[in-house]
This record gives structure tokens, sequence and C-alpha cells, in this order.
């Protein structure tokens, strides 16, 4: 028996989806196709040749899921918007058959009382914008702030809460630097650029909703602590700079204005200087950070040396040293480290979303397990005066994780994905009592 730790009032209970994971029907009622369209319908780059051509069919789906999530009691809902079914060119005309999708799932959110908290860029980039240069073209930010203005007309009045990106790391990381990801590029000097535009679009979209829409907006970041692998020098250097180029690289751009020192060392010569201007753009007071939190690593010098970044993903991942209980992505669960970050990341003064956490696993009791664990460590840092306004489970449903296919479990909700068939899990049950108590 343990005493029952209440959480706040206000508390936001959730769980998250994105786009291009679960909703299927990709070029359904005049949308465009995006990056992550071509991508898996290119040979040989997802497992088993896998698309999100149906994934969950939420795109058809969307009332009955929402009534599970009210069967769950869930009092939130971060779900991400596919660009390209809004502007299937990516900029000029707005496809009005696509927003209504959005604008239909938000008012049965709204109905049921669940709050939509939006993501604007979930990875799946409009292919016509790609073919424009995608993230690597200066545009890309008066591109992004054109749409976003075109989605804060359409529902500003109605979601409260909105984030710009998700995860700019991955997009850069997986999709410049290693190519495991759409759009599927290796090339170092690439990085940077990526990274940079996408923090000047973060910023200049942040900018027109102060002009468009006055709730809250955030941006929402992965973060997993650093730890060396030994005390050898080169290791705990590797370390600080594994930590400045996942954890801080886009967090100081956006909350300081500047991004960390160690990424010029990591980048040499492929790292340019940024105009101040450009970084005063990024740099825009925030409502919020969300924070993505799975895993944590070990690092040893070969894995963050510039050959170790630029190398093959699967090596760079075989010289982590796991020491725990491993998922079946074969990432360590280490829920100590949420409370951590979460103090860590609270020196920005900015409330903290957790808008992911969660574990792919075919076993649900050890999600019921990660689950507990995560939220008493959210407990315990709420506890140290952590401002930390809600948790938002990954994933609501199964579904399509990417290069990794449907094989990774991550959801609730279990999908039979040759009938669609739902059930909600065990676990999923009992985080409804957590919810339905405000209290673990
Ligand atoms: O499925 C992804 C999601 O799209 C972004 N954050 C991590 C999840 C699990 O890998």
């Amino acid at each position: 028996m343990h005493n029952a730790v209440r959480f706040p009032d206000s508390f936001l209970w959730g769980a998250a989806t994105s786009a291009y994971q679960i909703e299927g029907s990709p070029l359904a009622d005049g949308a465009g196709p995006s990056i992550w369209q071509r991508f898996t319908h290119s040979p040989g780059l997802t497992a088993n040749g896998e698309t999100g051509d149906t994934a969950c069919d939420h795109y058809r789906r969307w009332e009955s899921d929402i009534a599970v999530m009210r069967e769950l009691g869930l009092n939130a809902y971060r779900f991400s918007i596919s660009w390209s079914r809004v502007l299937p060119n990516g900029t000029g005309t707005v496809n009005e058959r696509g927003l209504d999708f959005y604008r239909r799932l938000v008012d049965g959110l709204l109905a049921v009382g669940i709050a939509p908290n939006v993501t604007l860029y979930h990875w799946d980039l409009p292919a016509a914008l790609d073919d424009r240069g995608g993230w690597l073209n200066r545009d890309i930010a008066d591109w992004f702030a054109d749409y976003a203005r075109v989605m804060f007309r359409a529902l500003g009045d109605r979601v409260p809460m909105w984030a710009t990106l998700n995860e700019p790391w991955v997009v850069t990381d997986g999709g410049y630097l290693h190519g495991v990801l759409a759009p599927g590029h290796r090339n170092l000097y690439e990085a940077p650029i990526a990274t940079h535009n996408l923090m000047r679009a973060h910023g200049t979209a942040v900018q027109v909703y102060r002009a468009e829409a006055k709730r809250a907006i955030g941006l929402v970041v992965n973060l997993e602590p650093k730890y060396a692998a030994s005390q050898r020098d080169e290791d705990v250097v590797a370390t600080r700079l594994a930590d400045a180029y996942m954890n801080r690289q886009y967090l100081d751009a956006a909350c300081l204005g500047s991004y960390p020192d160690e990424m010029r060392e990591i980048f040499g010569d492929a790292w340019p200087e940024w105009p101040a201007a450009d970084m005063a753009v990024i740099k825009q007071p925030l409502d919020f950070i969300g924070v993505n939190y799975y895993t944590r690593d070990f690092v040893r010098n070969s894995g963050y040396t510039l050959a170790g970044l630029v190398g093959d993903a699967e090596a760079e991942r075989d010289h982590r040293q796991q020491r725990g209980k491993l998922n079946d992505l074969g990432w360590e669960v280490y829920p100590e480290g949420l409370a951590q970050f979460l103090r860590e990341y609270s020196r920005y003064k900015i409330p903290i979303l957790i808008t992911e956490n969660g574990i792919p696993t075919q076993r649900d009791d050890d999600r019921w397990v990660f689950l507990f664990m995560h939220l008493w460590q959210v407990a315990r840092a709420i506890a140290d005066g952590v401002d930390c306004v809600g948790y938002l489970h990954w994933s609501l449903i199964d579904n399509f994780e990417w290069a990794d296919g449907y094989k990774a479990r991550f959801g609730l909700i279990e999908v039979d994905f040759e009938t669609q068939e739902r059930r909600i899990r065990p676990s999923a049950w009992r985080y409804a009592e957590i919810i339905r108590r405000n209290e673990l």
C-alpha cells in the first residue's frame, strides 16, 4: 500500500497520436502526397514495405475513436494536422474538404469535453514542398507560417493548445543526417540548415499565433538523458556533446535565442554562423514546452564523434550500453530520467506538458508498470515544484511506427490491422481509473 498522490485539479490527462501514423486515406478528398507517402512507397525503406495507406483508418473511424477516449475519461487529446490535406501543394489554395476533417474532429472532441491539443507539424511535409527543397529552403519559414495562419483562423477559437513542431531533432537527425526517415537524406552539411529552418519556421508561426489567436502555443521536443558509458575523458566529452545535440539544441534556440556552443564542436565547418536576426525570430515567448520522454542513453566517444553522427544509425545504437529492462524496440525503460529532466528543464521557467511517454510492447502488464512508474516520477517532480501541467500517453492506439512499421505496439487501444477492430487494453482501464481519481 502506498499513500495516494494527488495531481493538480487542472491536470491534463490524455493520449497522443499523429496524422500519418493513424489516419490512413492519405490522398482522400483532394489531399496532396506527403514525404511519408513517397518514402513508404519507395522499396526497402520501411519494415516489410509497410505504409500508412490504411494505418488505423482513423480518417473514417474518428467518431468511434472519440467515443473510446470518452469511455476512458481522457480530458485531452493530442493529434497532428496533415499539412498536405489542408494545402495539397503546401502553399496556395486551401482544400476545404481536408480542413473539414479537422473541424469535425475538433468539434467532436469538444462536444464530449476533451481538449484538443494540436501539433502543426509531425513529420509529414507536403511532397510538393520537398520538391522545392523542403526544410533546406529558407522560404519554408514563410510557407509554414502561412499554413499555420490557415489553421489558427480555422480552429484558433476552439483549440486551447497548439504546438508548432514535433521533435525537430528527429526531423533533422533521421531525415537529413542518417536518412532513416523521410526525406531520407544523409548529409552532414544539410542537417544544420534543416535544423535552423525548422526553428525559423517555429518562431515565425508563434509570431503569427500571437497575431491571430490568444490561447497557448509551444514546441514539442524529445529529451533523453545522456550518461557517460565510462569515466574516460573522451566518453565524458562525448556525453556533453550528445546532450547538446539532442536535448539542448532546440530548446536553447527557442528559449534563449542561441544554439549550444557544442554545435560547432560537433559539426565543425558544416555549422554556419547564423544571423542574429534569425535568432531573434526563433526566440519567442512560449506558453509551454512539450516533452516527449521514452528512455535514456549511455554514450561512448565513438557514438558522438563526427564519424558517429554521420554513421549508420543502427551502428550508433550498438554503441549504446543499455543497463535496464528493454522494450520491444530495444530502448531501456528508465522512469527516473523523467523526473530528473522535468526538474532540469524547469530552468527555462516555462510550464511543461508531457506530450508523449509510452512503451512499445506486446506485454500489456509491462505497459501498466511503465505507465505507473512514469506517473510516479511526474508526481515526484510536481511535489518538487515543477510546473507540469499534464500527461499525454503515447499512444492512444497502436499505429504506424514510421520505418519500423506496425510491429511496435504503443497503444492503450489494441488494433487488429486485418479487421481494424479495436480493443481497450487492461492498462488503459487502469489508466482511466487514475484519471478518474486524479491520483496515483
Ligand atoms: O511514434 C513516435 C512519434 O511519432 C514521435 N515520438 C516517438 C514515438 C515513438 O517512437
